[in-house]
């Protein structure tokens, strides 16, 4: 198709757009070059002869092969597997008294939005259901310009300053000589990183946990993670700590189903988003804020300016301020979702950093790596960077520049306008960004050291506090997911290392670990500052804060010829009622012929369909059916890994025996399709746990 690339207004001020101009003959689907010149043939060379070489004067040829052999770019050094949608943000209730923002003046106003969630050791073509941290970046265009919220779905990072970000990010992506594992953290350069690095068991208690396993997307927390700054009309600061709650309610997987799902579907949640919003169940999130001032900040016991720190909810209650809706699939992946190019240095009038050195050195790197993954400086003015706002100053050239700025000014200050000419744009006193003036009694200002202030050496009391706010299946998933990774390093020094640091978080948490890798429990490490007890915060928990609901979930209905029509339409409309999806599953993507001799096509073929696809399955078949399903291996695994990933299974009379022949036993979530399946199907059955699966 024609390239046609237009400059956005935003663009310093500017509007400079290509237009191909029409020729005589010329509609809007005519093939041409990147020259624009027409093409005849898109399928054959230009060749000397019929059976001949093939000739180095075929431009159309050559420019194509020119292109396609330069359209890869650098991808993310983090975070390099992503996916992304438009939106937009409105706004609850002014905040005028907290920030001057102009986004959060006005009730009601919707401010445009791109938010790219990413999983961050893995590649850009890994998979989506590795366990690991998943990045939840919101750029939101502004009237007054672009802010970048570059938050993850962990309110704690795992390191305190930014200078230890590469190692982290060496450590823990493929090892440096053999490139594998690839998208994982369960190898031995992370831990053994990691079991020398006590500042990070915090983070590594979060990562450990199911939030590191997400059901989708649109069912997990994002956090701005540090402490920033609201500003506002009267220069008042007030310190602010970000969140975005799903509307869906948290859910995670379970290990065992999350590794299932890498073979089922490498695309999981780039999918279940696409399809969501394509369907018009476009996600959700509200933004919430923990507001704060310099006394409570100086009360606490961490330092608010610690990454590793979280506050919690129950201590400062998160203020529900807007809500975030994605609304649009991006057109092209590259153009907008790879090129999206983040900055927590991107910030508007009304919203400051604080001194949190891991923020301190994000503000340098951002815009950094954007250089050498974007190839040029301008890289602002491609359209999904490009702010919905004048832009305008003096900053000329580089390569890829898009815009062409008229007149001779490209300095400042100049006198051009006073004699009648354009003499470019001036500074705003009064409206423009202003850094907070903080002031400096609190150890924030003074000799050159190279120091972390003392709170930030308690490394164990907050990853108390979330061992001890999560309930019994989940301490259970944190210390096997400890074993499964741990189990993985070949390196003998470093699991009694990371066992020992855990016995500074709990003596059982350390226990269970020890015991699940079959090893002495090891003495324990010194710690460099005595945990202190918080008060429990469920909050932190997924399981307290899960929704009994089904929307945005999917049942699938397992049918063969013979089922009963009338039962599956009674089924597919309670399931639907319910809000969630009803995907119908055959031996055969053409369908079944049910009872009433119609037939009836399928959503998903068996054998490429498993149950972990799926939130609860049904079983609707015939008796024969059944007993022939029965003989079919992935008819029984179906059913089985259902149980096993503590789903509810509803069934029949009729099909009861594929169950049996699964080794599933009657619980509380296996129930008759008739007898309240449906209301059933919106949990999950931790109790079932322990009598199919041994955890640590
Ligand atoms: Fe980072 C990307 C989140 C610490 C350096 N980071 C990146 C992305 C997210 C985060 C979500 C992907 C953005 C996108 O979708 O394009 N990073 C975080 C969070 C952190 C954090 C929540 C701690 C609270 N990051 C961090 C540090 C450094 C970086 C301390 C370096 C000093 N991060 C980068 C980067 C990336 C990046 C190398 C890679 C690609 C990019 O920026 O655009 O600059």
């Amino acid at each position: 198709m024609t390239s046609t690339f237009e400059t956005d207004k935003g663009n310093g001020g500017e509007t400079h757009q290509h237009v191909p101009e029409k020729g005589p003959h010329e509609t809007a689907d005519h093939l041409t070059t990147n020259q624009g010149i027409r093409v005849t043939d898109n399928q054959n060379s230009l060749r000397s002869g019929e059976r001949g070489p093939t000739l180095l004067e075929d431009f159309v040829l050559r420019e194509k092969i020119f292109h396609f052999d330069h359209e890869r770019i650098p991808e993310r050094i983090v975070h390099a597997r992503g996916s992304a949608a438009h939106g937009y943000f409105e706004l609850y209730e002014s905040l005028a008294d907290i920030t001057k923002a102009d986004l959060f003046q006005r009730a009601g106003e919707k401010t445009p939005l791109f938010t790219r969630f990413s999983t961050v050791a893995g590649g850009a073509g890994s998979v989506d259901t590795p366990r690991d941290v998943r990045g939840f970046a919101v750029k939101f265009y502004t009237k007054e310009g672009n802010w970048d919220l570059v938050g993850n779905n962990i309110p704690v990072f795992f390191i305190q300053d930014a200078i230890k970000f590469p190692d982290l990010v060496h450590a823990v992506k493929m090892e440096a000589d053999r490139a594998f594992p690839q998208a994982g953290s369960a190898h031995d350069t992370f831990w053994d990183w990691a079991s020398l690095m006590p500042e990070t068991t915090h983070m590594l208690m979060w990562a450990m946990s199911d939030r590191t396993i997400p059901r989708s997307l649109r069912m997990m927390e994002g956090f701005g993670i540090h402490t920033f700054r609201l500003v506002n009309a009267k220069g008042k600061s007030t310190f602010v700590k970000f969140h975005w709650k799903p509307k869906l309610g948290l859910q995670s997987t379970v290990w065992d189903e999350a590794l299932k799902l890498q073979a089922a579907d490498n695309d999981y949640h780039r999918r279940d988003l696409w399809e969501s919003i394509h369907s018009g169940n476009y996600p959700e999130w509200e933004l919430g804020l923990q507001l704060f001032d310099q006394e409570f900040a100086d009360a606490q016991p961490y330092d608010v300016l610690d990454a590793t720190k979280l506050i919690p909810e129950e201590v400062i209650p998160i203020r529900l301020v807007g809500r975030m809706v994605l609304d649009r699939n991006p057109d092209n992946f590259f153009a907008e979702t790879e090129q999206a190019a983040y900055c927590p240095a991107n910030i508007v009038p009304g919203v400051d950093f604080s001194n949190d050195p891991l923020l301190q050195g994000r503000l340098f790197s951002y815009l950094d790596t954007q250089k050498s993954r974007l190839g040029t400086a301008n890289f602002h003015q491609l359209p999904i960077n490009a702010p919905k706002c004048p832009v305008m100053n003096f900053q000329r050239d580089g390569q890829m520049q898009m815009n062409v700025p008229k007149g001779r000014a490209n300095y400042e200050p100049n006198s051009l306008s006073d004699h009648n000419e354009e003499g470019g744009p001036r500074e705003c006193p009064v409206t423009g960004f202003s850094t907070f003036e903080g002031r400096s009694e609190h150890g924030e200002q003074g000799d050159k050291l190279r120091i972390r202030a003392e709170l930030f050496a308690d490394h164990y009391s907050q990853a108390r506090l979330f061992w001890h706010s999560q309930q019994p299946a989940e301490q259970a998933h944190i210390a096997s997911s400890f074993v499964f990774e741990l189990s993985k390093v070949v390196l003998a020094q470093v699991p009694p290392r990371m066992v020992a640091n855990l016995r500074n978080v709990d003596e059982n948490l350390a226990k269970r670990v020890a015991d699940g890798l079959g090893i002495e429990l090891p003495k324990k490490n010194a710690a460099a500052r005595t945990p202190v007890d918080m008060a429990p915060s469920p909050a932190l928990s997924i399981h307290a804060n899960m929704k009994g609901t089904l929307v945005g979930r999917t049942i699938a209905v397992l049918i063969a010829d013979g089922t009963d029509a009338a039962a599956l339409t009674t089924l597919g409309k309670s399931i639907e009622k319910a809000g969630a999806k009803c995907a119908l599953i055959a031996l055969k993507i053409g369908g079944a012929t049910l009872s009433d001799g119609k037939k009836i096509k399928a959503d998903g073929q068996l054998q490429g369909s498993p149950s972990q696809l799926f939130d609860a399955v049904a079983v609707l078949t015939t008796k024969t059916a059944t007993e022939k399903l029965a003989k079919e291996g992935a008819a029984v695994q179906w059913v089985m890994d259902a149980f096993g990933h503590l789903k509810a299974i509803g069934f029949t009379a009729d099909s009861k025996a594929l169950l049996d022949k699964a080794g599933v036993t009657p619980d509380e979530g296996v129930m008759d399709i008739a007898t309240g399946f449906v209301e059933a199907a919106s949990k999950r059955y931790w109790a079932r746990e322990p009598s199919i699966r041994n955890l640590a």
